[in-house]
């Protein structure tokens, strides 16, 4: 179903999201699409929020995309500003749905995939599961024939998913470092009772890549599958209630901007012995390479936010050199480390339930006793 092209002839000329594996070929068309105006937004909370808006501006709904797991995101300005009892202003949105009933899935997408319909009952917006042979039934949903409210969401399960070819990366990434290489160099510089956070995406299941091929215990890590945008709060909090080790967040660029304002959190905290790391390849490689909203100056960025020290690491030795300039200086640091936008297929999954691995973890760290 071409899906895009339904969304223009129903009137819709602005679109505007985060990427998501379910709907990784529509995130392509729709950003390639003449005749609708596209952003890619830091978060599905802002993604909503731009098409209020447009509509302001034009009359027209906007289209707001995003993966389930990016709904609760977007529930702020769905209630507070477009709800019924607030502006009261409509839109579409197209919602990846992850574990929806009878899809086995990943368990962190498990609550929101089953929960779902309900939520956006909540929000008083309408619901339309796709299905594959229903053109006809999304074009009728779309012009009110078969639904009145002002608001629309339609859900597309992973059995719809069509294409999925990468594009060309957004920059030259020749001269970049590939993601094992800075990950190898990190695990070499950090002492042995030092603790890594991995951000969403493939990030952690690298490390345990790492962890398995070194002979190390694949549980050393903790990673933050979950909450995209978090980790380096987790991280954050670790460091603030356990200040006798450095811990190490490592986050993707789309992950840093997704909640860019916590990280001023480091701001003044001189007692923070955490190292950021920000593996920037310039896109949201974990669902289909899209372009992350951009570009950003972080370095620029990071001392604004507060890091009282900020380095960009290029290759290894820039990055050798900056992980001792942060081990020498009190308080949090950040490191931009431009990476290529590759993702090595067959990376293994833990192979326990997520309670059960952050129980490993917390064991391996020493914090359950
Ligand atoms: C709130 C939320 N929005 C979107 C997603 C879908 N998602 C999973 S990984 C990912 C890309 C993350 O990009 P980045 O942090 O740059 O890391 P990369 O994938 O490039 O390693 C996205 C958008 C999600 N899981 N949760």
């Amino acid at each position: 179903m071409d899906l895009v092209q339904i969304l223009r002839d129903s009137g819709v000329r602005f679109a505007a999201g985060v990427p998501d594996s379910t709907l990784r070929e529509f995130c392509w068309v729709i950003a390639e699409h003449p005749e609708i105006d596209h952003v890619t937004a830091a978060c599905e909370g802002g993604a909503l929020a731009l098409t209020l808006g447009h509509w302001i501006a034009t009359g027209r709904p906007g289209c707001a995309y995003m993966q389930n797991s990016g709904l609760p995101n977007a529930l702020n300005p769905i209630m507070a500003l477009a709800g019924p009892d607030a502006y009261d202003i409509p839109f579409i949105m197209i919602i990846g749905w992850r574990a929806a009933p009878g899809i086995a899935d990943e368990p962190q997408h498990r609550g929101i995939g089953r929960e779902i319909v309900r939520l956006l009952e909540l929000a008083d917006i309408d619901t339309l599961a796709v299905e594959a042979d229903g053109s006809a039934q999304v074009r009728s949903f779309l012009s009110g024939e078969s639904s009145t409210r002002r608001r629309k969401a339609l859900l597309v399960s992973p059995s719809l998913t069509t294409g999925g070819s990468r594009r060309a990366p957004a920059r030259d990434e020749a001269d970049d470092m590939d993601k094992n290489t800075v990950l190898q160099i990190l695990v070499d510089a950090a002492g042995p009772s030092e603790v890594f956070v991995t951000g969403i995406g493939h990030t952690g299941r690298e490390m345990l890549a790492l962890r398995l091929a070194r002979g190390e215990d694949p549980f050393r890590d903790l990673a933050a599958v979950g909450g995209m945008g978090f980790a380096p709060q987790i991280a954050a909090g670790i460091a603030m209630s356990d200040p006798s080790r450095r811990v190490f967040c490592l986050d993707g660029d789309g992950s840093f901007l997704m909640h860019a304002g916590n990280h001023a959190l480091v701001s003044g905290r001189k007692d923070l012995k955490l190292t950021h790391i920000v593996l920037d390849n310039g896109c949201h490689a974990s669902v289909g390479g899209h372009p992350t909203i951009g570009p950003v100056d972080f370095a620029a960025l990071g001392s604004g936010l507060g890091y009282p020290i900020v380095r960009k690491a290029k290759n290894p030795s820039a990055l050798h050199d900056a992980l001792a300039a942060i081990a020498n200086t009190d308080g949090a640091g950040l490191i931009h480390v431009p990476v290529r936008t590759d993702v090595p297929g067959g990376l293994p999954r833990p192979d326990r339930s997520l309670p059960a691995g952050l129980a490993a973890f917390r064991r391996v760290a020493g914090y359950d006793g």
